[in-house]
């Protein structure tokens, strides 16, 4: 351990600490934008300067080990000097667009410069060289993510999570030097034709409004007041809890019924649950992986719940699409039956053959969802995608309390009922996990003590394992850059019968769309809320869906069947 003082005040911290945890562990603000928890310190925005006794110069709080006897300063006026400076320059690179701009609000420049009431004083310079044509700074090519350059502080984070630091898919870098300085995708080629994903992490660490999602929001509202369709809306698993934060409640506090409430005061008709289709999608990729095993054929079937992953292998390992699931997420499965089985007529007669297609509005942690909601294969299953944060926006602009919003809400019948296994889902391991506990019922080796497989759980980038009786062994790629690991070796085909692929560390919980964090904490504070709805849910595998059950005895007959095919089922493109 060791000992320093912050503004007069002593702390005593683990050895390896840095300035700024020394400031927050005394309790000190101090102001940063270029530092995100968990990714390398980037020390180029100069905000976090702070004073160390015995240093001529201020040093970078982020990136300045903490000694044992520094005695720091986080404000004098020489800092505060230092710190307008900076931000004057930004401010002289930055559009003044903050009223309409999508992030306001939660845009850490824009907060800064109103905590300090900074002054813009010189004269706008675009950012990049000179002669960079601007068509090139607005990008919104991508169905997930728009870019716009002008609002770049060169942060530098967008980089850092797409490349070694996080992703490992270098699609966004630095280019050019000094001045210039900007990021770019290789020859500066639109989102759409490069290898992004759409995972939509570097909109998560965007501390501005450079990389957003592709907005849907306003078009939702608009739908939803002209009244003219019956309107839809399915909730993620990991919405339900993170949305919570949004509206300044407690991490991991489980928000359901209050997002229940709010979604009907927007106007949606009918509030449904994702996790509905999630327990579908169980029954059917459980089965098709107990077919896969009997037939010893296309082994290790890869989960394709996640649309980050799906793009990944379409755009990088071709060879692996046998291997992928044909099973449709729970969002485009979802959509499918809402839209066009016979199922859905039972929910009211505007729903009947003839009349008017559904509106089917998904709320998702991902920004990547939309990207899978036009998909060839499955476009109009699902019309339109909204992150978490841009339902926050919704609640917000429509002026609704969420935080006193009753916890009372409850999602409509018969596409609102779940199991505890659809809840996991939002967390890395959660999909294998469900799969485990209905294809050992399906294979009659149900085994009650194995409900809860503890060693496939956990938020750290990485790979889990566990050996399932009667089926094998199975694995968890925890984020994009740990299946990449995993794909670099030789022996994963044939160690494993399945493998979960989630392209976002922690799994959807720490999705693109989720509210932005600063707790270093977050995923597993979401985690533990996820696993809480399950271990309280009084059924806890698939199978028991009584609708999901109904569902088939109406019209899908059993699992792969070929009702089921053409409903639930999708293919890849190479
Ligand atoms: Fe997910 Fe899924 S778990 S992919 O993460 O399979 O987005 O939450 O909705 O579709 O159910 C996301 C979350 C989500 C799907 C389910
Ligand atoms: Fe989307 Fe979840 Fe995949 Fe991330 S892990 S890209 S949030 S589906």
């Amino acid at each position: 351990m060791i000992m320093l003082s912050v503004n007069g005040r002593q702390v005593e911290l683990d050895e390896g600490s840095s300035l700024l945890d020394a400031a927050k562990a005394a309790g000190v603000h101090v102001p940063t934008l270029c530092y995100y928890p968990g990714l390398p310190a980037q020390a180029v925005c100069r905000m976090c300067l702070v004073e160390v006794e015995g240093n001529q110069n201020p040093q970078p709080a982020c990136r300045t080990l903490a000694k044992d006897g520094d005695v720091v300063q986080t404000d004098t006026e020489a800092l505060q000097t230092f710190r307008r400076s900076n931000a004057e320059w930004l401010l002289a690179r930055h559009p003044n667009d903050c009223m309409r701009c999508e992030v306001n609000g939660t845009c850490q420049f824009q907060r800064l410069v109103n905590e300090n009431q900074w002054e813009e004083r010189w004269p706008k310079v675009p950012l990049g060289p000179a002669d960079y044509p601007q068509e090139l700074s607005t990008d919104h090519t991508s169905p997930s993510i728009w870019r716009d350059l002008s609002k770049c502080i060169e942060c530098g984070l967008c980089a850092e999570v797409c490349g070694d630091a996080r992703q490992h898919l270098h699609v966004i870098g630095f280019g050019e030097r000094g001045f210039d300085r900007r990021p770019v995708t290789v020859f500066d080629e639109p989102l759409s034709e490069t290898n992004c994903i759409s995972c939509g992490q570097c909109t998560l660490v965007c501390p501005v409004g450079a990389l957003i999602e592709t907005p849907h929001w306003h078009d939702v509202l608009h739908t939803l007041d002209s009244r003219r369709r019956v309107s839809v809306v399915q909730v993620a698993p990991a919405t339900r809890v993170a949305i919570s934060e949004e509206f300044g409640l407690k991490p991991g506090t489980v928000s359901t019924g209050r997002l229940i409430n709010a979604l009907r005061q927007l106007g949606f008709d009918y509030v449904f649950d994702t996790n509905f289709a999630a327990d579908l999608t169980i029954m059917e990729e459980g089965s098709e992986l107990l077919a896969r095993v009997e037939a010893a054929t296309r082994l290790p079937l890869f989960t394709s719940c996640c649309p980050g992953w799906v793009n990944w292998v379409e755009l990088n390992r071709p060879d692996l699409l046998p291997n992928l699931s044909t099973t449709k997420s729970p969002q485009q499965m979802h959509g499918a039956i809402a839209k066009r089985s016979a199922f859905a007529q039972s929910l009211g007669p505007e729903f009947a053959e003839g009349r008017a297609e559904p509106y089917v509005v998904s709320v998702m942690p991902c920004t990547a969802k939309k990207d899978e909601a036009v998909r060839p294969g499955m476009a109009g299953d699902v019309d339109h995608v909204l992150t978490t944060r841009e339902l926050a926006r919704m609640i917000r602009s429509r002026g609704i309390a969420f935080g006193a919003l009753s916890e009372d809400g409850q999602f409509d019948s018969p596409l609102g009922e779940s199991t505890g296994a659809a809840q996991i889902f939002g967390a890395s391991g959660g999909v294998m996990e469900a799969m485990v506990r209905t294809a050992s019922h399906l294979k009659g080796t149900e085994d009650a003590p194995s409900l809860e497989w503890e060693v496939l759980r956990g938020v750290r980038e990485g790979i889990k394992t566990a050996t399932i009786p009667g089926i094998g062994t199975v694995a968890v790629c925890n984020g994009i850059a740990a299946a990449q690991r995993m794909l670099e070796e030789e022996e994963w085909r044939d160690d494993f019968v399945a493998i979960e692929v989630m392209a976002c560390v922690g799994g959807c919980l720490g999705g693109g769309g989720e509210p932005k964090s600063m707790d270093p904490d977050i995923l597993q504070k979401r985690a533990e809320a996820i696993y809480s709805i399950d271990a309280q849910a009084p059924r806890r595998r698939s199978y028991e869906n009584e609708d999901v059950q109904a569902l088939y005895a109406s019209e899908l007959a059993a699992p792969n069947s070929p009702a089921a095919e053409e409903l639930l089922h999708t293919h890849y493109a190479a």
